[in-house]
């Protein structure tokens, strides 16, 4: 090849080379760009597809939150409907002690009263929202009630006591105390003796022996309750009841059956009245205050003499009729003699047994606080004869005597079902042991 030649040829092929590398470097370029565009492509697709998973995602989640809360509600609607059905069963068959009056007393200041009512509540297992005025109320009246029977002996007890450990000589001390406040002396010894078999056991001290003391009183009073199988006495529901108030003239039976009939028709319980005291004038009158006062309908016989028992038949033919749940029966209190007083109660409890053989028949005795060991001789000729399934005890509200309530529980064998402290109409209750030992020893 000649030099001409071949320069022209290498420019050429230079040239070509020139050429075919800038092609290479477009196709090159254009590769890249395609790869490029195809990556933001994909990327595009991804974070698309992203999207759409996340938008998914929330949807789902507002899907099962949105069944989380219908599922919520549906239950606090169920709950609803259980408390309200529980509470409306409640209403049917009230206790008692959560009775809804129809006015609540006025709160008093918020004092030492106050405070020793609620703890006395809130150790029952009672909460916050629980407590009514009415309980704080009764509860303060309880302790009022019972503080000349504590200042006869808590007062004194705890002086002796003080903060040091019992001693036998204490232990003397409490069982005059014991007596003296009309615990009577047979369960005075059953205390004082687990008293001194602690105390030989190990040293007590005075706030441990006050504590001690209580659950032997407390044990003393629930024996009868719990021998009789009712922790707290209410109508049976579906029969009959009948409640005999029965008791020495003067103790509080006709108010007692009055605050009776007021506790049973405030609590829903379908209530009658009959006054089989035909013996007093003025009996049937006074029954008819509290039938009033209760709205409660009395069944009398106004003719002079007319027989109690007759007076029962009539009652009890008018309870059937109105299909009550309780006949609250009023009796003599004062006869001609006692004998008397025992045929003519167990005449009543004849007629009641031919008449509605499956009637729950309570026969009560009312027991005034204040005549102390009288009542508990009253008691235990009444129990001989007049086959008694229960006492209240009367007029706690100022007396010493209180204590005599142990006796009876201990005595008698015989199970408090009520508590009476007032003349008021929402003065009664159910007899509770853990309340009254409270009250007994509210210094403490
Ligand atoms: N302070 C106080 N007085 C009461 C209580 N219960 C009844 N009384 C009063 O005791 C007196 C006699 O009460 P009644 O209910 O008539 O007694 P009773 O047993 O029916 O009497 P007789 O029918 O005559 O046998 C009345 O003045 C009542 O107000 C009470 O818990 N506290
Ligand atoms: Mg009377």
């Amino acid at each position: 090849m000649a030099n001409n030649e071949s320069d022209t040829s290498r420019e050429w092929a230079a040239q070509a080379y020139a050429l075919l590398k800038q092609k290479q470097e477009l196709k090159k370029e254009e590769e890249q760009l395609k790869e490029k565009e195809l990556k933001e492509e994909q990327l595009k697709e991804q974070e698309l597809k992203k999207e759409e998973e996340q938008l998914k995602e929330k949807e789902l989640k507002e899907e099962q939150l949105k069944e989380q809360e219908l599922k919520k509600e549906e239950e606090q609607l169920k709950e609803k409907e259980l408390k309200e059905e529980q509470l409306k069963e409640q209403v049917q068959t009230q206790d008692f002690s959560n009775v809804q009056y129809d006015t609540e007393p006025k709160l008093g200041e918020f004092d030492d009263e106050f405070t020793w009512s609620a703890m006395v509540l809130a150790a029952q297992g009672k909460q916050v929202n629980e407590i009514s005025t009415d309980e704080i109320d009764w509860l303060s009246k309880l302790r009022r009630g019972l503080e000349e029977t504590r200042k006869g002996f808590v007062t004194e007890l705890l002086d002796k006591l003080g903060d040091d450990p019992l001693t036998p000589e204490s232990l003397d001390d409490l069982e005059t105390l014991l007596i003296r406040a009309d615990v009577g002396i047979d369960s005075t010894e059953k205390v004082i003796d687990s008293l001194r078999k602690k105390l030989n056991e190990e040293v007590v001290g005075g706030e441990e022996g006050i504590k001690f003391l209580k659950d032997e009183l407390r044990g003393i009073i629930e024996k009868p309750i719990q021998n009789s199988g009712k922790k707290i006495l209410v109508p049976q529901k579906g029969k009959l009841n009948v409640w005999l108030i029965v008791g020495v003239n003067g103790v509080g039976k006709t108010t007692t059956l009055g605050k009776l009939a007021y506790l049973s028709s405030k609590s829903n319980y379908k209530t009658l009245i009959a006054a089989a005291d035909t013996f007093r004038a003025a009996a049937v009158e006074q029954l008819k205050v509290w039938g009033d006062r209760s709205k409660v309908d009395v069944i009398s016989n106004q003719s002079k003499n007319a027989d109690p028992a007759a007076v029962v038949f009539d009652a009890i033919n008018a309870a059937k009729k109105r299909n009550s749940d309780l006949l609250l029966v009023d009796t003599a209190g004062r006869l001609q003699n006692k004998n008397n007083l025992m045929d003519e109660l167990s005449k009543i409890k004849k007629i009641i047994d031919k008449k509605v053989p499956d009637a729950i028949i309570e026969s009560l005795l009312v027991l005034d606080a204040s005549q102390g060991q009288n009542g508990l001789k009253q008691a235990k000729s009444f129990a001989k004869s007049a086959n008694l399934s229960g006492a209240i005890i009367t007029k706690l509200d100022g007396t010493s005597r209180g204590g005599v309530s142990l006796a009876i529980s201990a005595e008698v064998n015989l199970p408090i079902r009520f508590i009476g402290a007032g003349e008021g109409i929402k003065d009664l209750r159910p007899f509770n042991s853990f309340e009254f030992v409270e009250a007994l020893l509210a210094d403490r």
